[in-house]
């Protein structure tokens, strides 16, 4: 979600989707509103996630402490950036969080320190061709969940044409080299895609399947309708 609205969150958790991400790294709201969209989303089952900026333990804590179950990290290219990345989600001794925040024991419950580092969930996005080169030493980095394919960024690091449905062969074949990167390693496959093709990626072992972009469905809707009215489509 990038439209930085906790109405639009609220609304599209009640849906019944199993994660919404609250995407920092592409949209420009500020700290304030992703809270609010935490709280929106933590009104239902669904569970609320953020995708920082960058990898960055500042912008890591802050998204945990303000009631994000879990983190989408962009852009990891190397084990060390791996590592960085599981450092900042848990709690020492096993990584470098820091203690705090005011919303932790109220989304989270009062023993949510002793449990935080078991519970929260770390996605580390594969999307450029030295991530891909690196996929191995990368997913065996324990604490990883789940890997991400961001399709636009791994297309551009190609020198692929941007399209959220590739067809290029070199995109599947690297595709490929990071699932069999990922066998063994208990991290589940994940990639940006759309409702039309989630069932092709389910069968081909994805689990972590982004479908949109609120901003996307509310442009594509609207933009149908008012077609459809300019047209003077049937009635109904
Ligand atoms: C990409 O396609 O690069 C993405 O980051 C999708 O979320
Ligand atoms: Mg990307």
């Amino acid at each position: 979600m990038g439209l930085g609205s906790p109405v639009a969150a609220e609304s599209l958790a009640h849906l019944g989707f199993d994660w919404l991400v609250i995407d920092q790294e592409h949209a420009s709201f500020d700290a304030s509103l992703m809270t609010g969209q935490l709280q929106a989303i933590s009104s239902t089952p669904t569970v609320p996630l953020v995708r920082v900026p960058w990898n960055d333990g500042a912008w890591i804590k802050s998204a945990l402490d303000a009631g994000a179950y879990g983190i989408v990290v962009p852009m990891v290219n190397t084990r060390a950036e791996a590592e960085a990345a599981v450092a900042a989600t848990r709690y020492p001794p096993q990584g470098k969080r820091r203690i705090g925040g005011a919303r932790t024991s109220l989304y989270g419950g009062p023993d949510y320190v002793t449990k935080a580092n078991d519970e929260i969930l770390l996605v580390v996005m594969i999307e450029s061709t030295t991530g891909v080169a690196n996929a191995k030493e990368i997913l065996s980095v324990p604490g990883i969940d789940a890997y991400f394919i961001g399709p636009s960024d791994l297309c551009a690091s190609m020198g692929l044409a941007q399209t959220w449905e590739p067809e290029y062969p070199e995109f599947w074949s690297a595709l490929e080299r990071v699932q069999s990167a990922a066998s063994g390693t208990g991290v589940a496959h994940g990639i940006h895609s759309n409702g039309a093709r989630a069932k092709r990626m389910v069968d081909r072992g994805y689990r972590f399947i982004a479908l949109g972009y609120d901003l996307s469905y509310l442009t594509a809707s609207a933009g149908a309708a008012l077609a459809q009215a300019r047209s003077g489509g049937p009635h109904s």
